[in-house]
């Protein structure tokens, strides 16, 4: 399978993650790259060269005014005399007015849904390197490829129109989705298998019925994002029917997790799609730090000959996965897994 990667993914390595109540070297971490590179090489799949980052599809899935903000975060920060990283710490929560401020800190919280994720000097380059990968492997699948995988970092999903946060920045999932539209594709179905819930890219398509989005995920009661990602947020005035969520809870093995899977490629089918994106992350492993699925390397190759059965060009999309010397063995199984069943 043809792979996308870029270097300028360690322009994003904070220091610092908020975790427990103490500063922790973040999970999302460089070295996650470099353990899929190694395994997509020992595996004999095919790198090739990214292209240029392209603004449209991204101005469609993301706020002018949050575009924005990223692009001019840092030096703001800078400019208030702030010491360290960029983490917010202020919330437009209940009861709050929805109205961006001037000041930095205070923007920095509206536009952002957690705090666990803090921003530096290389954060927008990294993140809109990542995303041009997103759009290359969907330039490679428009163009002829049966499929084709973006090694992404930072990830995308928990990213909004308007929201950073869960690492998460450009939502490049729903960029490669709407370029899929854009090429023509009259219905597209984004199928995330990270193990957190994606609601960036639900919350995108959530009034839309041209993009049908299915997430398996660790419950809402009891994971992060915390917020959304229920069973009876199924969509809403144009988009109504056309999101599926299956939430699990701790301790979900492979078997009920692939019955999910199994759902969501029915619904896809039955959706109509014509072109498929995967997030996939690798945290429904049984040793991932911050997850609590129990999915065995061997089980991410079936996902992906299941996967691979739905017969839809296909873009992969490198999410989460923190069980670090694991994330490689794990994402390439699935791309192994599709390629055998694709065949
Ligand atoms: C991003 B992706 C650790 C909590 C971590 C944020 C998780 C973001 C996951 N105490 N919370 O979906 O893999
Ligand atoms: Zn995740």
């Amino acid at each position: 399978m043809l792979f996308f990667h870029d270097d300028r993914h360690r322009l994003h390595f904070p220091q610092a993650e908020l975790d427990g109540g103490q500063f922790v070297t973040p999970y999302e971490r460089p070295s996650r790259v470099e353990y899929v590179l190694r395994r997509l090489q020992e595996t004999g799949m095919r790198a090739a060269a990214p292209g240029a980052l392209d603004m449209g599809p991204v101005r469609a899935v993301h706020a002018p005014d949050y575009l924005e903000f990223l692009e001019t975060c840092w030096a703001d920060w800078v400019a208030s005399g702030a010491r360290g990283e960029i983490i917010a710490t202020s919330f437009p929560v209940r009861r709050m007015r929805q109205k961006p401020p001037r000041n930095i800190d205070g923007k920095v919280g509206y536009y952002s849904l957690a705090a666990e994720t803090a921003i530096t000097a290389g954060t927008w380059e990294a993140a809109q390197a990542s995303c041009a990968l997103a759009q290359s492997a969907q330039r490679a699948v428009a163009a002829g490829e049966r499929a084709a995988f973006a090694l992404c970092r930072p990830p995308g999903h928990h990213a909004a129109s308007d929201l950073f946060g869960g690492y998460c920045f450009l939502n490049n999932a729903a960029v490669a989705a709407q370029m899929f539209r854009d090429d023509g594709a009259g219905r597209v179905a984004v199928l995330d298998i990270d193990f957190h819930h994606g609601n960036g890219t639900q919350d995108i398509f959530h009034r839309r019925g041209d993009v049908f989005f299915a997430s398996i995920h660790g419950a809402p009661e009891d994971a992060f994002p915390y917020f959304l990602g229920y069973a009876d947020e199924t969509g809403e005035g144009a988009g109504a029917g056309a999101n599926l969520n299956l939430p699990l809870p701790p301790g979900t093995p492979f078997g009920p997790w692939a019955e999910a899977l199994d759902a969501a490629l029915a619904a896809i089918r039955d959706f109509g799609a014509e072109a498929l994106v995967v997030s996939l992350g690798t945290d429904a492993f049984k040793d991932d730090p911050i997850s609590f699925f129990k999915l065995e390397s061997a089980d991410f190759a079936e996902a992906g000959r299941r996967i691979a059965g739905a017969g839809l060009p296909t873009v992969f999309v490198m999410e989460g996965g923190y069980a670090i010397e694991a994330v490689g063995i794990n994402a390439v199984n699935v791309l192994q897994g599709f390629e055998e069943a694709a065949a």
